[in-house]
């Protein structure tokens, strides 16, 4: 089969919630991929920064394929001896003293939500059912009726209400509207070090250092996700780390599996997840061994071959170059580590034609809230094949 018969085949039995790039994927390794037709492309989104150490690691695939030889779903009506592993791994990288697993970064943040409206009720003593979590205008938490109800995205929102009520929207990047928003009801903080989705906007110098000093002055839990800036995207093992701040509740997904399995968690204090009761909350394939091993070599290969430095130094080459560009296009170029955006001027006509035009040349991309193109590849690039990327970038958007 072609290109066009698979595109056919999802135009006829595929729901139309996606548009993607017509381009086929059949084979992946590192920061390249092959469509059904043989033509290689360098990937610079990085499945949304699922596949940090690169597509189909090694060492990641022989601990899946191990596990998967011995045991890979029991359910948590028993305990298996993959996940009591990772919790120590990860609380002893990260400095948490709890975890949670689940398996979609949607689930892991409805469980960070659902952790501080419990804490928020039997801790703090918020009358039932009043608690308010403050969320930023250009979020994106996931795909779920509670999450997309505090979405600012029209199009996640239409056509899905009725919504969750105890949400408060602020801007983002702004301390004193959140010092503004608190409510003696306000249990918690959620926001993205840097938005992704709402276009790689990296908040002003300060931003998190004033967040973490107002919930900690309030007694508001501050949570990050980290689903897209943690595990190395941004130079740093977690976004937070570049002002010197911990949340208190952290939420992480894609790379802790290496783009191998939906693996996703939620670090915190005991005198947070401590809140969940056994019943309180779960998933079936929460914590299966098979994900834990998974993550467990994917965390390996995130420290043990440096990628949050490789981040970033290649991250600012990249971004250094791309800023050099002289195009009548580019607005402006931002980003953190090896998570750039390059926005265009209206003028350009959105940036979906800049990434069709990148395909056609070898690169994939992805654009973002119509005029930024996001820049995201997996952290093992090197520095040769950032070059090679570039050629293509700068002979597109001189034209
Ligand atoms: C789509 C965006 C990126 C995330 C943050 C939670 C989640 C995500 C910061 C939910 C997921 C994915 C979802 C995917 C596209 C992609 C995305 F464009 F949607 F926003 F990366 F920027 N927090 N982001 O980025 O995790 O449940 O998907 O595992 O839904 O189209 P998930």
């Amino acid at each position: 089969m072609r290109t066009e018969d698979y595109i056919r085949l999802e135009e006829t039995y595929g729901a139309r919630n996606y548009k993607p790039l017509d381009v086929v994927i059949t084979r992946a390794e590192g920061v390249w991929v092959w469509d059904v037709e043989g033509n290689r492309y360098l990937d610079c989104l990085s499945a949304y920064s699922a596949v940090n150490q690169g597509h189909c690691h090694p060492r990641i695939l022989r601990a899946m394929v191990g596990q998967a030889q011995r045991v890979t779903l029991i359910s948590r009506a028993f305990r298996n001896d993959q996940l009591p592993l990772l919790e120590k791994e990860l609380c002893e990288l990260t400095g948490y003293e709890m975890m949670l697993p689940m398996n979609s970064g949607a689930e892991a943040v409805e469980t960070a939500l659902k952790a501080a409206r419990k804490w928020g009720y039997t801790v703090r003593g918020v009358p039932a059912d009043q608690a308010e979590i403050i969320v930023c205008a250009g979020n994106f938490h996931g795909r779920t009726i509670a999450i997309v109800g505090f979405s600012t995205e029209p199009q996640y929102r239409e056509h899905f209400g009725p919504f969750t009520p105890g949400f408060v929207i602020i801007p983002y990047g702004d301390a004193a509207a959140l010092e503004a928003a608190i409510t003696p009801n306000t249990v918690a903080f959620m926001v993205e070090p840097i938005q992704g989705e709402g276009g790689v906007i990296v908040p002003p110098e300060g931003y998190l250092r004033a967040v973490r000093e107002i919930c900690s002055r309030h007694h508001v839990l501050f949570i990050a996700d980290e689903i897209q800036t943690g595990l190395g995207r941004t130079g740093r093992l977690f976004a937070c780390e570049w002002e010197g701040i911990r949340p208190d509740v952290m939420v992480i997904g894609k790379a802790l599996s290496g783009g191998f399995y939906p693996v996703s968690a939620v670090l915190s204090s005991r005198e947070v997840l401590g809140v969940f009761r056994p019943g309180d909350h779960g998933s079936t394939f929460g914590g299966n061994p098979l994900a834990c091993a998974v993550a467990r070599e994917a965390l390996r290969v995130i420290v043990e071959e440096d990628l949050p430095r490789r981040a970033d130094e290649l991250g600012r080459y990249f971004l250094g170059r791309l800023a050099r560009i002289e195009s009548p296009w580019i607005r402006e170029v931002r980003g953190k580590g090896l998570l750039i955006g390059v926005e265009l001027v209206p003028e350009a006509g959105g940036a979906r034609r800049f990434c069709e035009a990148l395909k056609d040349r070898g690169v994939l991309c992805k654009e973002t809230r119509e005029h930024t193109i996001r820049f995201a590849p997996p952290l093992v690039i090197t520095r040769e094949e950032i070059d090679w990327a570039l050629e293509r970038i700068e002979s597109v958007l001189r034209e």
